[in-house]
């Protein structure tokens, strides 16, 4: 007969399995230089508290209410503190450069599409001060689906050796302050809503260079772009293994290339 102690045990363990089953970005490279990215299960127990140019997020957990500010910045909306706040540390990257993501090893059953977006902040405004809130602020520069085999372009990539995946800045983006959103949608709940998982994550960047271009059309907010009714938010991965997946959100802009 199982004691209080073993079951105890057990609910330990299993939450151990739980939280080691999802994932964030625990590093980044812009351009040559290399940052740490806000780490979950560090961060918060450090003094001093490490500086970050990532946005703070709860846990390796996802964002489920697509209607919630915490699919923004994978903020958490409890005990006061709305969404996420602003990070302390600015990276540099030149437009046309490379961002490079280092995913923690991505768990093998969330298929789905991986997607990035960039805020530009206001004139004026300094960007570790910075919260978009529900305005229409965002484009999107990069997002992979399914290929034509059925293969999860980036994640599936993720859950081998490899856990990197790139984005370029694009070439002619004018240089500024921006948010980068960078985003994993898991589709392995997704046949209903809710069920997406989102595990999205912001990143604060100075853009250098001399390019001139922003898109002028198609800004999408954060809570806003997805509801349970935009294409490839509900998604049966299980019954629809080869089809194509349409990709939630705007199309991405290249910046006028
Ligand atoms: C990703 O980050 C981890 C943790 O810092 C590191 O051990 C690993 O080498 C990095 N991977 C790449 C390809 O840089
Ligand atoms: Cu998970």
């Amino acid at each position: 007969m199982p004691s209080l102690l073993s079951s105890a045990s057990l609910a330990i363990l299993s939450l151990v399995a739980y939280v080691a089953a999802h994932g964030y970005v625990q590093e980044l490279t812009l351009g040559a230089n290399l940052y740490t990215g806000y780490l979950p299960y560090y961060d918060p127990y450090h003094v001093p508290t490490p500086q970050r140019i990532v946005r703070r997020i709860p846990s390796n957990g996802p964002v489920e209410d697509l209607t919630s500010i915490d699919l923004q910045c994978h903020g958490w909306s409890e005990g006061g503190i709305v969404g996420s706040k602003p990070a302390p540390l600015v990276g540099t990257i030149a437009a046309g450069q490379t961002i490079h993501f280092n995913w923690t090893t991505w768990p093998d059953s969330h298929k789905g599409p991986l997607l990035t977006y960039m805020a530009r902040v206001p004139a004026g405004t300094d960007i570790t001060k910075w919260e978009p809130g529900t305005k229409a602020v965002w484009f999107k520069i990069d997002h992979v689906g399914k290929d034509q085999n059925g293969k999860w372009t980036a994640v599936d990539a993720l859950t081998g050796p490899n856990t990197v995946y790139s984005v370029r800045i694009p070439p002619k983006l004018k240089p500024g302050q921006y948010l980068v959103r960078h985003e994993i949608l898991a589709l392995h709940g997704a046949f209903n809503y809710p069920g997406v998982q989102a595990y999205p994550s912001c990143t604060q960047i100075e853009v250098t260079g001399s390019g001139n271009a922003l898109p002028v059309e198609g800004l999408v907010a954060f809570p806003g772009a997805y509801t349970p009714e935009t294409p490839g938010i509900v998604y049966d991965i299980y019954t629809h293994p080869t089809n194509a997946y349409p990709i939630p959100g705007p199309k991405a802009w290249t910046g006028g290339n």
